[in-house]
Formats: C-alpha cells, structure tokens, sequence
C-alpha cells in the first residue's frame, strides 16, 4: 500500500542508452500529460489519448526545435503504471534523448529510479509484486525456458498458486473461529480433526511449491557448470563446441588456460553458466596455481561438473579421488577425444557405453573434433540439472527467487506449528496467531502488503526506465 500518494513526475529512458534508430522516454504521474503538452505547445491542440502522433519536441524555454517524436498518452489508470503516462519515440543515439528528457524536467519531472515504473504499477495494483519480479526475469533472460518461465509468472501463474494457497490458509481460518464460536457442543460443527487434516494437506501443497525453487531460481541466472580435468584433456574444445564459437584458447601446451572464462550458454532451451578453467593438477608455476584457485572456487558453488578424461586409459587415483571429493553433486565423465581411441568403423556404434564411475552420474564419449557426443551431452544436460522443468514443459508455478522459497517456507513453518499445537490442545485461539502469520508471509510475497524494505530489496535489481 502506498505510504503516501504518488504524485510526482518522473521521466527516464525506457529503450537502452547508445546509438539506436529509436529511443522511447517515458513519463509518469501527475503532470506527465500537462509536460508534454507544453513541450508540443502551439502545434496542436489536445493530443489524442493512446493514439501515436508525431509531433515536434521544443526546448520549453527558448522554443528551440528538439525533435520531431511520435508521442502517445495513456491517460490514468489505463496505462502500465496505472497513472498519465507519455511514452515519447525519439530519434536515438546519444543526445536526442538526453536533450528530451532534459526539457521534461525542466518542466517539473524527476529521473525515475531504478524500476520506478514497474513499483508505481505495483502500487497502484496494476501487477503483483511477483509479476513485477517476473519483467525483469523476462528483460534479462537469456534461454528459452528463462522465457517461457518469466512470461508464465507475467501472466499470473505463480501468483495465482500463492493467493490459492493463502485462500486455503483462511479458510482453515475461518473453520476455526466457526469451532470456536460452539464451545459448549460436544461436537463442534466442525472438528479439530478435521481441521487439522486440512493443514496438512496444506502443509504438502506448500512443500510441493518449494520443490520448485531450485531450478525455478537456476532458471536466472542459469547452471553454473564447471569444466575441470587435466591439462589437455580436452576442456577448452569442449567449451568452444558447447559455445559454437573460439572463444577458448586450445594448444598442446598443458596448461594454457589460466584464470576462468565464462560464458552464458543455452543447452536446449536451458540457461548454463559453462566456466572453462585451469586443470587439477598441481603445479609449480604460480600464474596457473592462481588459476586452479579458480577452479576450486568456482567448484564450490558449481551446480554441475564435466569432468573430462582422455579416452583410452582408465581413469587414475587423482580423478577418482576429485570426483570423491564433489559428493553428491552432479557429474558427467566425460571421455574426450574419442576420435583418437577409436577405430572409425561406419558399420558399427563406435560409441561404446561405459559404467559411470562412483560419484559421477553419466559417462558420455566425446569427440570436440569431430562434434562426436555432443548433442547426447546437450541432451543430458538440461535433464539433470532441469528434470522437473523438463518433465513439466515448464508451465508449473515454480518459486524463481530466494524471496519466494524464504516466504513460502515461513509459512510453512507457522503452518507447522499451527497444526502441533491444534493436536497439543493448546487453546485454538492461541494456535490461530500462526494461521495469522502464515497469511502475511504469503500476502507479502505477493506485495499485498509491502513494506518499503521489501519494495527497495524487489526494485534495486531494475534499471532504471523500466
Ligand atoms: N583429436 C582430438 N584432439 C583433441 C580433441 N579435443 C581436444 N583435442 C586436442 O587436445 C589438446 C588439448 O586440448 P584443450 O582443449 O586445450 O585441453 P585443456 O587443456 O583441457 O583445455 C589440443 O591440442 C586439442 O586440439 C578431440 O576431440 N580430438
Ligand atoms: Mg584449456
């Protein structure tokens, strides 16, 4: 809710800084329609509600021409933030904008901050707050299930399962101050049993929803996915065929890659962060020692590692001890070079099967050369990492934020709590405060009611125009 009425106007550009045939600046607020009538002044009369019209820009005091824009009011509340807003197509590049929106606040806007637009719809009701999340997942995303992910929650997917399930938290509500209004009924009309078994059944919809957060919160920034092995084992190529491009250098001289190199990737569909580093190895030389630094640090936090082995040999000590090591993460083995190991016969699968190793989820036969494995690695990799996405066609409400699983969580523990006291006899009055918290966990989830900590943490991630 707003702590104050939003009346200030604010002006940013909504297109991205730099050369470009066309850059829109936005206006919103009070004074946005009455701004851009006195920029336009003298050329035209009422300009015509969402209806684009070119009309020339001037410098308000000196009547100098600016630009000709094509301009298009969208009277409140039938506009993105649900206040007058002017959306104003001008030339692009660097100056036409600056100079444009330079006048407009001349005439009394302020520059917008970060994500103001999208916060002004959201207070206005115009979107919820996990709607508002979903812009920019859908601005930043860079894969097609990022995409469709973003523009289901866009759509109220995600929010539509949150008010469900605050909707069932206040019916079990509402039962209970029904049992509690017939005290003296042997049997109240309706049962603490009963009641308590509706909670459960809630309690799983809740757990159900935070078995999305996972890969709903991978989906963003995508799966950081480590390349380690031994020098030359094939790492570098593996990276550029995964990224279609030279991006890595590849030499025999073991060791040449020295710090990480990083690339966003999409594996069918599916975002990977594939970081290409130095090797596991020891070694005397301190620049690559810097290197399998990197390595370990950025193996800490990997969500998946291709461990790449040269075919041809079994796998040594060092390996098997590296993959002991990772417990419990996920690991393909791969074989590399296969291309090198194996007779090419046109008759047979030269693809020979192998059983994983302990520790390690899939062995795959390789060749970066020859592009042998690599769609079967493409195809594996979504289906580890993404399973449940894979599975669902990603049309599931999932949570893709830690704000949503710290929410959906707190509720389920008052839930929890709820349910034990309900079965400890605990005085029912008592046992409803949690049913009361569970409620505002969700509805500030939604940004039902929002606090300006909550709005500040949501919107510092937008740029500013949006
Ligand atoms: N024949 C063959 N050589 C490869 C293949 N992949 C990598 N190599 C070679 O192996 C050497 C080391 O490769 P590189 O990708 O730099 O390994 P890294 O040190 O693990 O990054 C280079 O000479 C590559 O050309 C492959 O699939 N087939
Ligand atoms: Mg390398």
């Amino acid at each position: 809710m707003p702590k104050e009425p939003v009346t200030d106007t604010i002006v940013a550009l909504a297109t991205a800084p730099g050369l470009g045939a066309i850059a829109i600046i936005r206006l919103s607020g009070g004074q946005s329609l009455e701004i851009i009538q006195t920029l336009t002044q003298g050329h035209h009369g009422k300009i015509p509600a969402r209806s684009p019209t070119i009309l020339p820009i001037e410098e308000p005091k000196t009547g100098k021409l600016l630009d000709h824009a094509m301009v298009t009011t969208f009277p409140a509340p039938k506009s993105y933030t649900g206040e007058d807003l002017v959306e104003i197509s001008s030339h692009g590049g660097w100056l036409v904008p600056a100079l444009v929106i330079e006048a407009c606040q001349a005439v009394g806007a302020r520059i917008a901050e970060p994500g103001e637009f999208t916060r002004r719809a959201v207070l206005h009701g115009k979107m919820d707050l996990v709607q508002a999340e979903a812009v920019i997942d859908l601005i930043e995303g860079r894969s097609r299930a990022t995409h469709d992910s973003a523009l289901f929650q866009l759509e109220k997917g995600l929010s539509r399962r949150i008010s469900d399930l605050r909707a069932q938290i206040i019916t079990i509500e509402a039962f209970l101050v029904h049992h509690i209004d017939f005290p003296e009924e042997d049997e109240a009309p309706i049962p603490v049993g009963i009641i308590a078994e509706k909670g459960k059944t809630l309690l799983n919809d809740l757990d159900e929803l935070l078995r999305t957060a996972p890969e709903g919160e991978l989906l963003r920034e995508g799966a950081l996915t480590v390349l380690a092995g031994l020098p030359n084992s094939g790492k570098s190529s593996l990276f550029n065929a995964l990224l279609g491009q030279d991006r890595a250098i590849v030499t025999k001289i073991p060791g040449t890659t020295r710090d990480a190199i990083e690339a966003t990737v999409s594996v069918g569909g599916f975002p990977f962060r594939l970081v290409d580093t130095a090797g596991i190895h020891d070694t005397e030389d301190t620049v690559e020692q810097l290197g399998i630094d990197v390595t370990q640090r950025y193996l800490n936090h990997a969500d998946l590692v291709l461990l790449c082995v040269e075919s041809g040999r079994d796998l040594l000590e060092d390996e098997l001890h590296f993959l002991d090591k990772l417990e419990g993460r996920p690991v393909i083995v791969l074989r590399t070079k296969t291309d090198l190991h194996t007779k090419k016969d046109k008759d047979k699968n030269f693809i020979h099967t192998e059983i994983a190793p302990r520790g390690a989820d899939e062995v795959l036969q390789i060749s970066a050369l020859e592009g042998t494995g690599i769609a079967r690695l493409q195809e594996t990799l979504p289906n580890l990492i993404y399973s449940r996405l894979v599975r669902t066609g990603g049309f599931v409400p999932a949570l893709t934020r830690a704000r949503h699983s710290d929410s959906v969580r707190v509720a389920k523990n008052h839930l929890a709590e709820f349910i034990q006291e309900l079965e400890r006899v605990v005085p029912v009055e008592l046992a409803s405060t949690h049913l009361r918290s569970a409620t505002i966990a969700l509805e500030e989830l939604l940004g039902v009611v929002a606090t300006d900590e909550i709005l500040d943490q949501v919107f510092r991630d937008f740029c500013i125009g949006k």
